[in-house]
């Protein structure tokens, strides 16, 4: 497979794909996207303008309004809009055409069907951004923040994946990578013409790569974030039977998802729900009071919350303020020893103003943090999602302008990239030959090249594109 940067950037596909780019079911509209040579011209063969205009000879980004028809029996399937973007200048590149239908499935499904038997295929999952990719329309970053934005959780999820569409990310890398290409040629120069400009400055080529490679490690450090609203965490509820556990489920997922009782052995299995805390994506779990217990349908449930456990990206650790701990206490205060987790003590509606005062001062800036709610009333609930979120984040935040990373492949790709920096610090350091140097450096640029596409092989680019949706 030669490098992407070496494909024609002119259209490169001679069959014409169509897909329902919206999702399936009842909606107000549905929307069939064809792209490819032969898009305008299925046009002409499917739709029948109300000026009586043939589309193919239609204007690039105009909007029609007509009928849809079967061209074999001349049966109307719907009227509709057509809207016609000419090459290059659509999402993927090539000649497209959307028919903007009514909604429903079949509508949608035989208008898809009478463009199939015109001529194109049925688009494989994500095959139109990635023709937008291979013709040059976007980068492989940005690609994929298609594909994040559409699946974002959260208002913050969304804006970090819109400023990797935009391309933030990718500039900042395409500056990272001239720089390189700047030392990568300081540095052949001195192997080729040694004679005419001597020896190379090492001093000036340490100083280039370190801070590229600071930059670099920048950005991984900002992964640790970006990868937290990408892709969400695993809150677990714990504690013992009764403390209140499903109810601050209910009061975090503001609707009534667990059973509540008095009973001690009420919830029996894990309860997951996605929720959202401060911007943050994450899966809440409830789980069975931790005891020794008879019951077997409850010892599974104790056992299945210890495997919540070892899965959790923070717990919450429930107790009722009201009692004294017991010997389960200190059995799970010790599991949650090496477990990043919240103490927090409910029912403090339960105790006097004394006793609270008590509980308030026994409380210390330090780990695990403790918060006291009372989840019945509301106390303390907004202090206990602002300590979620600066668990989670470590004190981590976003200027909202800088490139971040978000993704698991693109820190991959930069921790080879400052691995191979770091061998070309030290190659430089100790006087090697420039040859040396330029092995590392190219192996850098190499694994810049991969977040942004250049470098990328066909298998890596085929799998991302496996996860994206039919009709994107
Ligand atoms: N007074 C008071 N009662 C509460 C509070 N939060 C929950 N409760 C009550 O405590 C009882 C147990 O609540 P649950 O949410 O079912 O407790 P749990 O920890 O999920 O219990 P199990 O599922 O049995 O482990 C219920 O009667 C709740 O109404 C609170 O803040 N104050
Ligand atoms: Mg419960």
């Amino acid at each position: 497979m030669p490098p992407l940067s070496s494909l024609p950037m002119k259209p490169i596909f001679n069959d014409t794909i169509a897909a329902i780019a919206t999702p399936p079911g009842e909606g107000g509209i549905g929307m069939v996207r064809i792209s490819g040579p032969s898009a305008l011209s299925i046009a002409d063969a499917l739709f029948h303008c109300v000026s009586g205009k043939k589309p193919s000879l239609l204007p690039t980004h105009t909007l029609h309004y007509g009928s849809l028809r079967d061209p074999a029996s001349g049966e109307q399937i719907d009227d509709a809009l057509l809207l016609i973007f000419r090459a290059p200048r659509s999402y993927t590149g090539e000649e497209v055409a959307e028919f903007s239908c009514h909604g429903g499935s079949v509508t949608t499904g035989r208008a898809l069907t009478l463009a199939l038997r015109a001529g194109a295929r049925l688009a494989e999952p994500g095959e139109f951004t990635l023709r937008a990719f291979l013709n040059g329309r976007m980068d492989l970053a940005q690609a994929e923040a298609v594909c994040d934005q559409i699946r974002a959780k959260t208002e913050t999820a969304h804006r970090i994946a819109l400023r990797q569409r935009a391309g933030i990310l990718s500039k900042r890398l395409g500056e990272m990578r001239q720089r390189l290409i700047g030392l990568l040629a300081a540095a052949e120069a001195t192997i080729d013409f040694s004679e005419e400009i001597g020896e190379l400055d090492y001093g000036m080529m340490s100083e280039g790569l370190r801070q590229i490679r600071e930059e670099v490690e920048s950005l991984i450090r900002s992964a640790s974030y970006g990868r937290i609203y990408r892709e969400g965490i695993r809150l677990v509820i714990v504690g013992r039977p009764n403390v209140g556990k499903s109810s601050l489920l209910n009061a975090l997922l503001r609707q009534d998802r667990a059973i509540v009782t008095p009973i001690a052995g009420t919830t029996r299995d894990l309860i997951e729900e996605s929720a959202n805390i401060r911007g943050i994506p994450l899966t809440a779990i409830d789980t069975a009071g931790l005891r020794e217990t008879e019951d077997l349908v409850e010892r599974i449930g104790v056992e299945r919350a210890r495997e919540a456990i070892e899965s959790a990206s923070l717990i919450l650790y429930v107790l009722d303020a009201s009692e004294n701990a017991t010997e389960e206490d200190a059995r799970i205060a010790a599991m949650l020893a090496d477990r990043p987790h919240i103490r927090v003590y409910n029912k403090i509606d339960l105790l006097d103003d004394l006793q609270r005062e008590r509980l308030r001062s026994s409380q210390t800036d330090g780990e695990p943090a403790s918060v006291a709610v009372s989840v019945s009333n509301g106390w303390g609930l907004e202090t206990l999602e602002e300590t979620i979120e600066r668990s989670v984040l470590g004190g981590r935040v976003s200027d909202g302008e800088s490139a971040i990373i978000s993704n698991t492949r693109h820190q991959r790709a930069l921790e080879q990239a400052r691995d191979s920096l770091r061998e070309a610090e030290e190659t430089t350091r100790r006087q090697m030959p420039p040859d040396f140097i330029t092995i590392d450096i190219r192996a850098a640029l190499d694994a810049l090249g991969l977040v942004t596409g250049e470098t990328a092989t066909e298998e890596i680019i085929d799998r991302i594109f496996q996860d994206f949706c039919i009709g994107k």
